[in-house]
Formats: C-alpha cells, sequence, structure tokens
C-alpha cells in the first residue's frame, strides 16, 4: 500500500484508507483539492505511525501539506468522541479494525480526521516539562497545607482530578469520592470547623458545581476555611452556552470571598495561594474556575509549587489599650458577672476558664460553643436559647454584666439585649452587630482574655456563684431525669436518647449534629465531657449531619465520630452511608426516627395552623444500613439504648442506631 502526494496542494492519497488502488483510478481522475491530474502527484512511502485523512475530507486534508503531518484529531461523527494522536499511544493508521469509540461504540469508518492536534502549552511557549498546570496547582494546595479533598470526579474536571489522583498516590492528599457534591462541600465545612485547618471540594462544572454552594454558604456563615475547585467547560466553548457550561464566576461570587478563572497565561501557584490565603485569614471560601483544556497544559518548566511562607500572619492581636483598661474596669465592679462564650472561643478556652475561675462565674455557652466548657465544671451551666438548658436562663437573668467571647447577638443564640454587655471578637464587624453593647473590644479572644485577667488583679467585687450554679444543675438534672423516663407508648423520648448518649459516647469523641428538634433536644439534654460538637449553625441546613461527619472522620482519624440526625434531615444524604462504608469510617450515626419533619409540625401548632406536609414516608433505616454493608441496629424501647449504642460504638465501621421517637417527647 502506498501513498501519493499531490505536488500543488499537498493532497495525500493513501491507498491504505481509499480502498482503491492508485493504478486502479480511473485516467481522468483529478486531484479532490486543487483539481490537477495525477501527473503531479508523487509517490511516497508513509512514515511509521502517521496517517493520513479518510476520502470525502478531501478539503481539510489538502490544506495541510504533506510534510506537515504530525499528530491529528479523529472526532466520531456519531458522538463527538475525539481521539487525538498527539494524546494516545497508538497513531490512528495502528488501531486495529475492531477498534470501537470507547463512547458510543461505533467503528472507526464513522470516524472523520478534524486536522492536526492543538498543540498544548508546552509546546506553544516551548517549554518541555510534563508537569500539568493542575499538578503545579495542586501540590501548591498541598504545600497551604490542604490534606484532604472531598469530591466527585467527572468530565470537566478530570485533569485536575488526576493530579489529585498523583498527590494522593505520592502520600500527600487524601481524596473522598463522595455520592452527591453537596456532601463534598458540608464535609470540607466541618472538617475546617473542627480542625481550623481548609479542605477542598471538588466538582465538574454545571450541576456539580451548583450543588456545591449549599455547604459552601454553611462554610461562609459558619466562618470556617474551604476551598472550592470546579471543573469548566474549555475555554473554546465558554460563552455561547455549551452543555454544563454555566456562569460559574457570577454563581460563587456572593458565597466566595475570592473567585478566579485559571487561564493558560495566569501564575498558576499564584492563583491557588490567594485562594488558600482568602480562606485561611478571611476564615471563608477561596474558589478556582479550570477550564477543562487548562488543567492538562503544561506548567512552565521552571514553575515551582508555592507555599505559605511570607504570605500569612499570626492574628494573635491584642485590643487597643483604652478597650483593655475599659472592659477591666467594668468587670472589675460587675457583682453578678456571666461569661458568654460562642463558637468564635473554641480554640482559647482554657484562657476564657481561668478568667471565669477568677470570678467564680457561670459560663453559658450559646448553641455553636456547646461542650466548650465541660457540663461538670463547677461553672458550667450549658447552653443558651431555645435549645439551651433553664441553669443558663436564670443565671443570664440574674447578671449584672455579661462579658461576651466569639458570640452573636442572632435571635437564635438568645442574649439578653437588656444586659450591659462587654463584647470581645476580632472581627470589628462582629462587635455590636445587631444590638448596641456597652464596651467593644476587637482582638484575638485568647490574647484578650489572658490580658483581661492580668489587669484585673485580685480585687474584684464579684459574687461567688459556685453553689448557686451547683443548685441549679441539681434541679436540671432531676428535671432530665423526668422527661427521659416520660412515654406515652409512642415512641422513646429524646431525654432518654440524651441521657444513653451522655453515659456512653466516649469523652474524645466528635459529635456532629444536625437540625430540628432532634438536635434542639441534643443541645439542651445531652450533656458534654471533652467532645467536641459541629453542627451548621447559622445556615441552620437539615442534611449537614452525616455528610458532615464524613468531614470529621478525616479531620480526627483517631477520634470516635457520632452523628445524631432526625429521619428528615438523614433522608437528604443516605446515599453517604455507602461513602462511609467505602472508606471504612468509624462513624456512630444515631437516627431519632420521628417519622416526621418532627420541628416544622410544631412551628405549624404554634403559628396555629393545621399540620401539613410534614408526615415522612420512611425506609426501615436499620436494614438501609445493613443493605449498604453498615452495622444497622433498631431500638424501640428506652431500655434497649444503652445495648444498642455500647454495639454501635464498639464496631470499627459505620453504624447506625435508628431510634424510634415520640414527636411530641423533645
Ligand atoms: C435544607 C433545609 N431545608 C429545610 C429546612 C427547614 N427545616 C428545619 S428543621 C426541619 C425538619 C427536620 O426534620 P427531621 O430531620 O426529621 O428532624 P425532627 O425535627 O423531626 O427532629 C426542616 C424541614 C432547613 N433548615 N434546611
Ligand atoms: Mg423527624
Amino acid at each position: 500500500m502506498a501513498r501519493y502526494v499531490c505536488s500543488v496542494c499537498g493532497y495525500v492519497y493513501d491507498e491504505a484508507l481509499e480502498g482503491t488502488a492508485w493504478c486502479d483510478l480511473p485516467e481522468k481522475w483529478l486531484c479532490p483539492v486543487c483539481g490537477v491530474d495525477r501527473s503531479y502527484f508523487e509517490e511516497q512511502e508513509a512514515p511509521p505511525g502517521i496517517d493520513e485523512p479518510h476520502a470525502g475530507e478531501g478539503a481539510e486534508a489538502g490544506s495541510e501539506p504533506a510534510a506537515a503531518a504530525g499528530p491529528k484529531v479523529y472526532v466520531c461523527t456519531v458522538c463527538g468522541y475525539a481521539y487525538d494522536e498527539s494524546q494516545e499511544e497508538a497513531p490512528w493508521a495502528d488501531l486495529p479494525d475492531t477498534w470501537l469509540c470507547p463512547i458510543c461504540g461505533v467503528e472507526r469508518g464513522l470516524f472523520e480526521s478534524q486536522g492536526p492536534s492543538v498543540p498544548d502549552a508546552a509546546a506553544s511557549t516551548g517549554t518541555t516539562s510534563r508537569r500539568t498546570v493542575s499538578d503545579l496547582m495542586v501540590e501548591t494546595m498541598v504545600k497551604w497545607g490542604v490534606t484532604h479533598v472531598f469530591g466527585m470526579v467527572g468530565h470537566s474536571n478530570l485533569g485536575l482530578a488526576d493530579a489529585v489522583r498523583r498527590c494522593e498516590e505520592a502520600g500527600q492528599l487524601k481524596f473522598i469520592g463522595i455520592r452527591h457534591e453537596g456532601a463534598a462541600s458540608f464535609a470540607a465545612s466541618a472538617f475546617a470547623k473542627l480542625t481550623g485547618r481548609p479542605a477542598a471540594c471538588l466538582s465538574i462544572a454545571g450541576p456539580g458545581a451548583t450543588n456545591l454552594l449549599t455547604g459552601l454558604w454553611d462554610a461562609k456563615m459558619d466562618r470556617a476555611p474551604v476551598l472550592a475547585l470546579t471543573g469548566q467547560v474549555g475555554t473554546q466553548v465558554l460563552g455561547p452556552g455549551a452543555f454544563q457550561e454555566l456562569d460559574l464566576a457570577a454563581a460563587f461570587r456572593p458565597v466566595a470571598a475570592w473567585s478566579q478563572t485559571v487561564l493558560p497565561g495566569s501564575r498558576h501557584t499564584e492563583l491557588m495561594s490567594l485562594a488558600l490565603k482568602h480562606a485561611i485569614q478571611r476564615r471563608d471560601v477561596g474558589h478556582l474556575i479550570f477550564p477543562d483544556e487548562v488543567q492538562t497544559m503544561a506548567a512552565a518548566e521552571d514553575a515551582e509549587p508555592a507555599g505559605p511562607e511570607g504570605r500569612l500572619t499570626p492574628m494573635e492581636i491584642a485590643p487597643p489599650p483604652a478597650s483593655l483598661d475599659a472592659a477591666a474596669a467594668r468587670l472589675r465592679s460587675a457583682s453578678r458577672p456571666a461569661v458568654i462564650v460562642g463558637h468564635g472561643a473554641r480554640y482559647d478556652m482554657d484562657a476564657v476558664i481561668a478568667l471565669a475561675e477568677k470570678f467564680h462565674a457561670p459560663v453559658i455557652t450559646t448553641f455553636k460553643a456547646k461542650g466548650q466548657i465541660p457540663d461538670s465544671h463547677p461553672l458550667a451551666c450549658g447552653v443558651l436559647g431555645r435549645s439551651g438548658t433553664p441553669v443558663s436562663a436564670h443565671f443570664m437573668r440574674k447578671a449584672d454584666l455579661l462579658l461576651v467571647l466569639g458570640a452573636s447577638f442572632a435571635k437564635h443564640t438568645g442574649i439578653a439585649s437588656d444586659k450591659p454587655i462587654v463584647q470581645v471578637d476580632f472581627d470589628p464587624l462582629a462587635l455590636g452587630r445587631m444590638q448596641a453593647v456597652e464596651i467593644p473590644v476587637l482582638g484575638h479572644i485568647g490574647r484578650t482574655v489572658g490580658l483581661l485577667a492580668e489587669a484585673l488583679g485580685e480585687t474584684l467585687s464579684a459574687a461567688d456563684q459556685r453553689n448557686e450554679i451547683a443548685e441549679q444543675v441539681a434541679q436540671w438534672r432531676q428535671e432530665k431525669a423526668r422527661r427521659a423516663a416520660e412515654t406515652r407508648g409512642r415512641g422513646i423520648s429524646s431525654a432518654a436518647v440524651f441521657a444513653a448518649m451522655s453515659r456512653l459516647v466516649p469523652e474524645d469523641a466528635v459529635i456532629v449534629v444536625d437540625v430540628g428538634n432532634n438536635t434542639y433536644s441534643f443541645g439542651r439534654y445531652f450533656e458534654c465531657r471533652r467532645q467536641s460538637v459541629l453542627m451548621s449553625g447559622y445556615l441552620g441546613s437539615i442534611g449537614f449531619g452525616y455528610p458532615a461527619a464524613l468531614g470529621a472522620w478525616a479531620g480526627a482519624p483517631e477520634r470516635p465520630i457520632v452523628a445524631v440526625t432526625g429521619d428528615g434531615g438523614f433522608g437528604q444524604y443516605m446515599g453517604e452511608l455507602t461513602t462511609a462504608v467505602k472508606y471504612g469510617m468509624g462513624i456512630t450515626h444515631v437516627l431519632l426516627n420521628n417519622s416526621e419533619l418532627g420541628k416544622i409540625s410544631k412551628e405549624q401548632r404554634m403559628e396555629h395552623l393545621p399540620v401539613w406536609q410534614t408526615s415522612l414516608v420512611n425506609p426501615d433505616f436499620a436494614s438501609y444500613a445493613e443493605s449498604c454493608g453498615a452495622m444497622g441496629i433498631k431500638v424501640t424501647a428506652a431500655s434497649q439504648l444503652d445495648e444498642a449504642l455500647r454495639r454501635a460504638l464498639a464496631h470499627p465501621g459505620p453504624s447506625l442506631v435508628e431510634v424510634i421517637t415520640d414527636p411530641e417527647l423533645v
């Protein structure tokens, strides 16, 4: 088989592809491109691995001189799949006759040549590095301390995902493939809430990216550092409205503190560095958009991944001296101060408790700060507000000064607005937001509280409130025991569930909760020892609990992880139980099944509305867990709770304890 090249236009007649031998062509045959006769053609030996277009592609083929016969792209006329010789191991001509389109299964004859391969960045910039733009950026991400990526691999992020794979294989990163991208962003948010370190979530363009949004809003509103990495359609088709194309920069603008599209000529390490700098120092969302073809472009040969050295500042800022003096003077003269701690104080609790101990003042937590002081501490009063205890309400009411540390004044938080307040926060916008405070103090909580303790000296006017706290707590424990024993024959009371959990959940556990009456009851009844509690605080999204447990497991694999949800909340992310099974995550899930959106029924009743559309048709959750490969236990009587929890907590993989609860006994 020979090839004959037109010496005028370069068109190649390849006997192997045409099926008719050159000598059998009729005398009057003319070059299909430039129209010259056969005498202008010269025989050419086909170079190994190079093929020429099929007949019928004359115009395109003819436009290429034979000498420029480099790698080409062959496109399936049925599904559009492109076989790019420059990316594949075998040239088109060497593919066996039995070769079929890997997408739609048609044979080679239905492919057309689309011309030469588009040179990649290495070729166009004259560099030869084999490290891709994605490699460079993912390696930069690792240097900035990202250890976990939650996400779903798909068409428009394959190049980026492949770079993640390479880092994972090098032991620098762990990828957790979830079943819904909403779980990826919730998991990343929970990881960040627990560790203070950023995690990443990864999606394709279009629907994968929009699925990330809820979890990203959760991270933003609770000030957790998260990096969102979204694929995008190729730049060539960006704009006119390609499949799965949507304006990701616009869609993510409100949620991301910083968002950029990665382009071939971008400063790639700088983009990744800035996304993470915004995430870490603003405790917010950084976002990068990766158009398809940019992901696999070669990075510049001399490019090196960048790290955070010299790019981050310590945040332990002391308050202005005047604010500190005013706060100290006010605290010194208080006779019944109460300390209210929020989630913002979670890393500074040793200093906060030391200050409260100076006054023997009650320590009340917001719901989001639950567990930041052990309930066994002589100054601990439990949670404030809707999911709170009568103890905390009592001491707030009686206080003559509130010292509010890293908390907000949202209605759900429940901080009294008619009390004099000294407020400390690292964010000037959080100070006096929603209501005026007497003394706003801008500063890092731990640092400020330490300085306050020094400034106060020993001359305090405060009464010792410890005995009163002990009395109030004892009364509340009696009431909790009464509620735990309550029954109407229609399910177990929530107080009994959380009494059992208080007895059995290990003290180093991370407890992730959802939203709903189950969660309010947890706030009210569960007694924390050293456990950490994670929730969707400001966004208050049902569905958070289970995917967040995946993130908590990744953030603290050595700690027991317990998820608490209702049947409504878990219904949104039930599929993620298979993720927990896949990765062998030791997550104990306590599911309060009351067969309804219990909190909503209650709200409808409170608004004097008929209870409407809140009943739920549920699967048998314990059997569902078993069918996923997890342990499933159903509990229908309070007497079974301890044994069920013990077994579930001892199980090395994921377990689900389905507790049939009474929607009224919350
Ligand atoms: C994403 C989202 N959708 C809806 C709501 C409103 N909502 C709050 S609690 C709740 C019901 C939760 O039901 P379930 O998980 O069964 O908890 P229960 O109140 O019964 O304990 C709903 C629908 C929400 N907070 N978040
Ligand atoms: Mg329910």
